[in-house]
């Protein structure tokens, strides 16, 4: 599989050959987590985030029967402007099933999906928005997301803003927990950041910095864990109050999809919400870009200084 369907683009060879630091971005954030024409700009600015704080960006997707790690502006363009009507939201599950499609398939990749890919190409890193996770009313639905399972099984260091308030955030962490996926924030509030806010109320340890995240992603790997690492990174402050009335936003979205039955939905669900959301509170597109830059920059400057531990 790994060299027939797999796809490596020259500028992540040439940086993983060179020993540099390379970050992995998904691509259902641009199908799928923002509406075009914003999601071309949030992908774009998302792998100039990552050059600036010296890595190379590598953007995952599925196209036309191969698995892309690393994709170029036309390729980013396709995803952006195909949105979720061309592109089919891929976890593991669906990896297969996507490539088999061939000629003409679109694939947008999400943390799981992306976490696996990069695997493969050899990327350890990987900065995002939000990573699924239990849903609210889980515990009935088994509305779980593969991100969790595959955060347990996938060796990459996974940095977001935390999981979003769609979602049930202590369900979420016992998960993580019980799957001995470890967590940590950068928040100096010592809080797993819930997203729009840097607040979710739980505590996970902390991280001082790049430096202690790098060393924490080492040892893992010196252990051979097989299992992934989850980098809370909370929104920069002055989203903050933003964050309070998106909140409430969020609150009268899960009320509606419950009313509507889009909780039993599978797959649907998140996007359906993060959709509603941003009908709801129009500063939510703002803050998600923010935050998703954010983590990616942490993400790049983390994978420098893992580079730097490794040498
Ligand atoms: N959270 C966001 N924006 C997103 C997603 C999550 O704020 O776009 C996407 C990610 O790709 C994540 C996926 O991996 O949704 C999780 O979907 P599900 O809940 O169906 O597993
Ligand atoms: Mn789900």
């Amino acid at each position: 599989m790994a060299t027939s369907r797999l796809v490596v683009h020259p500028s992540v060879q040439a940086a993983l050959a060179a020993r540099k630091a390379v970050v992995a971005l998904e691509s259902t954030i641009i199908t799928h987590g923002f509406p075009s024409p914003a999601n071309l700009g949030v992908a774009l600015a998302a792998e100039k985030a990552v050059r600036d704080a010296g890595a190379v960006p590598a953007t995952v997707a599925l196209l036309d029967g191969k698995a892309h790690v690393g994709l170029d502006r036309a390729q980013i363009e396709r995803l952006a402007e195909g949105g979720p009507a061309k592109a089919v939201k891929t976890s593991r599950r669906d990896l297969a099933s996507v490539l088999a499609k061939g000629r003409g398939s679109v694939g947008a990749t999400t943390v799981s999906g992306t976490m696996i890919l990069a695997h493969m190409a050899g990327v350890d890193v990987f900065g995002t928005g939000g990573i699924g996770g239990v849903h609210r009313g889980g515990e009935a639905s088994m509305d779980v997301s593969a991100d969790l399972t595959e955060l347990a099984r996938t060796p990459v260091a996974v940095f977001s803003a935390g999981a979003k308030s769609i979602l049930d955030i202590p369900r979420t962490l016992e998960y993580l927990e019980t799957q001995g996926v470890s967590v940590h924030t950068f928040a100096s509030s010592g809080q797993f950041p819930a997203f729009y806010t840097a607040y979710s109320g739980c505590r996970v340890p902390q991280v001082d910095g790049p430096r202690d995240a790098a060393r924490l992603i080492l040892e893992s790997k010196r252990l051979g864990l097989t299992s992934g690492i989850v980098f809370g990174v909370p929104i920069p402050n002055e989203y903050e109050a933003a964050g309070q009335k998106i909140q409430k936003a969020v609150e009268q979205a899960v009320a509606e999809s419950v009313e509507q039955g889009i909780d039993k939905r599978g797959k649907e669900a998140t996007p359906w919400l993060l959709k509603r959301v941003s009908e709801l509170a129009s500063e939510s597109l703002t803050s998600n870009k923010a935050l998703m830059l954010n983590s990616a920059t942490m993400a790049a400057r983390t994978a420098v200084e893992l580079q730097d531990l490794i040498k």
